[in-house]
């Protein structure tokens, strides 16, 4: 299980944390995909974009390769049984534990004047998001590594107090197909993660024109070159290698790493103007079967309509069956 909010156009950090492995998953394991609506009031509470961005965020899971018919699609407020859960599991969370997460602090940092309770039992909500499906493994980027353990924490006191020597709800893991753990896509001048509402010019966003596309990488973040021979990249360059082990064939990406490798100061090898060229021509061919699926499906909103309440039935059968053993669990089951 895993959502995305739509708050805004997805990008190059949500294909890369989630998505990819989201469409991998979807072959290997029964999934739940979410527009998490209710998660983007925290912080987005004029609506008045909210339905278009459900529609495109739904039109861009598709366009990544997620298939309606195999892994449920569906929109987090046609699952009212996720609330309910979402308020047995607030009387387990503590005020000081939530106020202490990073992305509160963040996000109350950014909306000084909206710090409201909804931002910070974020992770709450974000619990039930998974368990309500009793969902063991959660494909998310590393910006959620500490939701997650979070997520666990609210679980095990679940168990603890309702459980009566039994697991009601499993505790969910992050999950990443990815070698080297959770990903973080760093935003292109590489200060702090790509996002949706931050640093636009520096996110790439799956619906971007070829020219937009281009422009940015031409303009992503990178320095001198290296001092000395097998030097580490910093994490902006390293951020462009990643971007090209994925989009690039093999031996191109290969032939740059390599090229670094061999610089130092006097004898640079790596030319980082050719590996933005190639990397955002690599991006242009990557990108826009993406962002033309995506604009296809939008105009037909109909189709959009009948995959989300096909996703939205299956998900609210799905949180009927675990309520009713939360219910019966905490002991509001009177009939
Ligand atoms: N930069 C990233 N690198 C890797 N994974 C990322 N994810 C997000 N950014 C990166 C993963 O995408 C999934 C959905 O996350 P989200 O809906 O919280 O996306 P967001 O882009 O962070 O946008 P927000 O929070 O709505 O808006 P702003 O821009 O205000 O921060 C998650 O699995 C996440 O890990």
């Amino acid at each position: 299980m895993s959502g995305i909010r739509p708050t805004g156009f997805l990008h190059l950090g949500n294909y890369f944390g989630a998505l990819r492995n989201w469409a991998r998953m979807q072959h290997e394991y029964e999934c739940f995909f979410c527009v998490v609506d209710w998660h983007s009031l925290t912080t987005h509470p004029d609506t008045a974009e909210l339905k278009n961005s459900v529609y495109r965020v739904l039109a861009e899971n598709i366009a990544c390769g997620l298939d309606p018919e195999k892994a449920t699609l569906y929109v987090q407020s046609d699952v009212p049984q996720d609330a309910e859960l979402y308020l047995y599991l607030n009387m387990l969370a503590y005020k000081g534990e939530l106020e202490k997460t990073v992305t509160f602090k963040d996000k109350a940092r950014q909306h000084p004047d909206n710090v409201n309770a909804g931002l910070l039992t974020y992770p709450v909500l974000q619990t039930s998001d998974i368990v309500i499906h009793r969902a063991e493994l959660v494909p998310v980027g590393k910006d959620q590594e500490q939701h997650l353990e979070m997520a666990r924490n609210f679980v095990q006191r679940f168990n603890h107090r309702y459980g009566h020597g039994q697991t009601i709800l499993p505790e969910p893991h992050a999950f990443s197909y990815d070698a080297g753990g959770l990903v973080k896509i760093l935003s292109l001048d590489g200060n702090g993660k790509m996002s949706k509402s931050e640093n636009q010019m520096n996110t790439l966003y799956l619906a971007d024109e070829d020219d937009a596309i281009r422009k940015k990488l031409m303009k992503a973040k990178t320095d001198q070159g290296p001092e000395a021979p097998n030097s580490t990249p910093p994490d902006y360059i390293e951020n462009l290698f990643g971007m090209m082990d994925i989009v690039s064939a093999p031996d191109v990406a290969a032939k740059f790493r390599a090229d670094y490798a061999q610089s130092s100061s006097g004898n640079t090898v790596i030319r980082y103007g050719d590996l933005k060229k190639q990397l955002a021509e690599d991006m242009v061919r990557f990108i826009a079967p993406i962002r033309e699926t995506a604009n296809g499906l939008l105009a037909n909103k109909d189709e959009l309509k009948r995959i989300m309440k096909m996703g939205g039935e299956k998900a609210r059968a799905s949180g009927q069956d675990t309520i009713e053993r939360v219910r019966k669990a905490v002991g509001v089951n009177y009939y």
